[in-house]
């Protein structure tokens, strides 16, 4: 039998080219190996301010930029999180095999809120990794494939999950990360000492999916560097480093072999070649992107969605039945 896999991203943008080679593109490598359920994380993007009617359509088109990337709709289960209710139901009962002080010490909740006023912080913010341990344990996931940005929610859904099955009996799975390295962190373009994301608030930041080629290579070329003026692979030169590991993600070559080819050759040179080369990987997906985004295939895509919805819950619904009897409920 196959090992399941699941994994989700928020549709609280565009795709950006971090959650492409750091996720999407790794899911597509896979998907003939495993039982694979990729969701949209729609619960979990209200945690921080959403806009309904963008969020309406970013759900959408986070289904169709699934498919575009390659993800096929026969070999994957593909959902949308809110679809399954069980999702949230579940978070609820961990609720309560979680600590306060353990939420507390996770980064990308301090790193959410310190970009919000003190007193707006949402409770669903800091709830989010429990949310992701349901999504994960409903569905007894054997791999969890994300970047490196989410190992830390990895690490406490086993613990969420090794501590409910030693209250309540031998009932959650525990999952394993899977987290390749090539792409697993790709940084902004306006500060790489911070992740690419598609919610920064400086479009510059991150290359969209979506972007026209004329907007990616002015992307790359606006891209914060350093004044050594020679690609080089280093720690030094964060922002340098950082376009080093696109352009090898994209195109195969190791750092050394990026590192020669630009020998000689300025930041301005380095800077398109690597812009060109992702222009014309996305170029494919945004083709496909196109043939999807029209009115005839809107069937189509909640064919896509509400099957998917209707596989998840043929484990969702007895996983979720086996805890509550587990705690105690009437069933
Ligand atoms: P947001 O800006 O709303 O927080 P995000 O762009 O950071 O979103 P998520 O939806 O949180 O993306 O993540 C989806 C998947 O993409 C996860 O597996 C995550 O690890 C991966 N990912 C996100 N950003 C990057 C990045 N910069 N580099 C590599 N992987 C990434
Ligand atoms: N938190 C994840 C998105 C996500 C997820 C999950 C990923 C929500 N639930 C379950 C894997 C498994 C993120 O990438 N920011």
């Amino acid at each position: 039998m196959k090992q399941t896999i699941l994994s989700g991203i928020q549709p609280s943008g565009i795709l950006t080219l971090g959650n492409y080679l750091g996720a999407l593109r790794n899911w597509v490598a896979i998907q003939n190996d495993y039982d694979c359920k990729y969701f949209i994380a729609d619960l979990h993007s209200i945690t921080v301010t959403q806009d309904p009617k963008t969020l309406h359509e970013n759900i959408k088109k986070t289904v169709m930029q699934y498919l575009a990337c390659g993800l096929d709709p026969d070999k994957n289960t593909i959902f949308i999180q809110s679809h399954v209710h069980e999702h949230a139901e579940l978070g609820w009962i961990l609720n309560n095999s979680t600590y306060m002080g353990e939420m507390e010490r996770m980064t990308q909740f301090k790193d959410k809120s310190a970009k919000q006023k003190k007193d707006s912080v949402r409770v669903g913010l800091f709830d989010y990794p429990v949310l992701m341990a349901a999504d994960i344990l409903l569905y007894d996931a054997d791999l969890v494939p994300v970047g490196e940005d989410q190992r830390q929610h990895l690490e406490i859904t086993r613990t969420i999950a090794r501590r409910f099955n030693s209250q309540y009996g031998d009932i959650f799975k525990i999952p394993e990360g899977y987290i390749s390295e090539a792409g697993a962190r790709i940084m902004s373009l306006q500060d790489p000492s911070k992740k690419m994301s598609k919610s920064d608030s400086n479009p510059n930041a991150y290359i969209s999916l979506l972007d026209a080629k004329d907007v990616i290579i002015k992307k790359f070329k606006k891209a914060v560097t350093d004044s050594e003026n020679v690609v080089r692979y280093s720690s030094e030169q964060p922002g340098v480093q950082n376009l080093i590991n696109i352009y090898s993600c994209i195109t195969g070559k190791t750092a050394t072999e990026v590192e020669k080819e630009f020998e000689g050759a300025g930041y301005g040179t380095f800077k398109v070649t690597v812009g060109e080369a992702v222009a014309d990987t996305l170029a494919m997906i945004q083709a496909k992107y196109e043939e999807l985004n029209s009115p005839e295939n809107e069937d189509f895509l909640k064919d896509v969605y509400a099957k998917g919805a209707e596989r998840a819950r043929l484990l969702a619904t007895p996983k979720l039945r086996q805890v509550y009897e587990a705690v105690g409920f009437i069933v």
